[in-house]
């Protein structure tokens, strides 16, 4: 036994939501890198498609599906279909998610509420479909992809600053409710990281000058840099191994410093 197999995966089924790029599609290839077998998600058949290039491309064994995180008779479907083709689900990573930049007294409340429904609604719906079988295996992991806006609001963000701040409540819920299962829910809060996401935060400008959004997030990070998705990488493996199984209801943090730093003198 070395002392790195506390972080191995080997043996262990990985259920990651909205896995098709971006952070998902990261969080998934270290998770396998780590030994787990993957299941992922998406809604759209292109980008199910082109994930499943990119993860060949990778070496990576993954088995793609199409299913919306919100409908639930559909998540429980995809649950019964992992369970019978890979085994019953030891890692849920909630990562699914989007984001709706408008003004709060501009929003429709339809605008409102389709955010909360992917970004906290469905975390609830899929970590219920797979928490009984769990119990019943006497262990699992769940990860749910938390973010700033769980601690910070921000102009035009208020769908998805609720649903994220719900969403580090939910993580520590779960952790309350099923801790003696010996299930472990914990939160990753990724910064800003460059995926297409946060794409429109970081265009160019007509003068080719840097999108202001851009020069102040790298003002506000002590790291003085955007994250890449693979710096979300071992702190993912971390909380979905067993070296992690005393650490419960936590969300980590994963943002060169922004949450600790008043920002840089203008
Ligand atoms: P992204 O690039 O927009 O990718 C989102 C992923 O979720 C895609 O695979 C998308 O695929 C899938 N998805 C969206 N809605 C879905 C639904 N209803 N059902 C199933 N799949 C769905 O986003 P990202 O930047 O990688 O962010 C991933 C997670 O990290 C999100 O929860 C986000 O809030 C969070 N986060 C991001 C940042 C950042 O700076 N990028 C920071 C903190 C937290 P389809 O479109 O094909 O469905
Ligand atoms: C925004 C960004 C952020 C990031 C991330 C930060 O518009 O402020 O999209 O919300 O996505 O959630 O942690
Ligand atoms: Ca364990």
């Amino acid at each position: 036994m070395s002392y790195l197999d506390q972080f191995s995966l080997e043996g262990k089924v990985a259920l990651v939501t909205g896995g098709s790029y971006g952070i998902g599609f990261a969080i998934a290839s270290a998770l396998a890198r780590a030994g787990a077998k993957i299941a992922f998600n998406c809604r759209s058949e292109e980008h199910l498609a082109q994930a499943m290039k990119e993860y060949k491309k990778a070496e990576i064994i993954a088995q793609g599906y199409i299913c919306d995180v919100t409908e639930e008779a559909a998540v429980l479907a995809l649950v019964a279909e992992i369970e019978k083709t890979l085994g019953t689900i030891d890692i849920l990573v909630n990562n699914a998610g989007i984001i709706k930049r408008i003004p709060m007294c501009d929003m429709a409340v339809e605008e409102f509420r389709q955010v909360v429904d992917i970004d906290l609604v469905a975390p609830f719906i899929v970590s219920k479909a797979v928490i009984p079988a769990m119990i019943q295996k006497g262990h699992g992991k769940i990860i749910n992809i938390c973010s700033m806006m769980s601690e910070l609001g921000r102009e035009t963000v208020s769908a998805y600053a609720a649903a994220k701040g719900g969403l580090k409540m939910l993580t520590r819920n779960i952790c309350s409710e099923f801790g003696g299962a010996n299930i472990q829910c914990n939160g990753i809060g990724p910064g800003y990281i460059a995926t297409p996401q946060t794409a429109p935060l970081r265009e160019l400008q007509s003068d080719g000058s840097r999108h202001p959004f851009d020069k102040f997030i790298v003002s506000k990070t002590p790291a003085g840099r955007w994250g890449e998705t693979k710096d979300l990488e071992g702190p993912a493996v971390f909380l979905a191994s067993d070296a992690s199984d005393f650490v419960n209801g936590q969300i980590l943090y994963v943002d060169g410093g922004i949450l600790a730093y008043i920002g840089k003198q203008p």
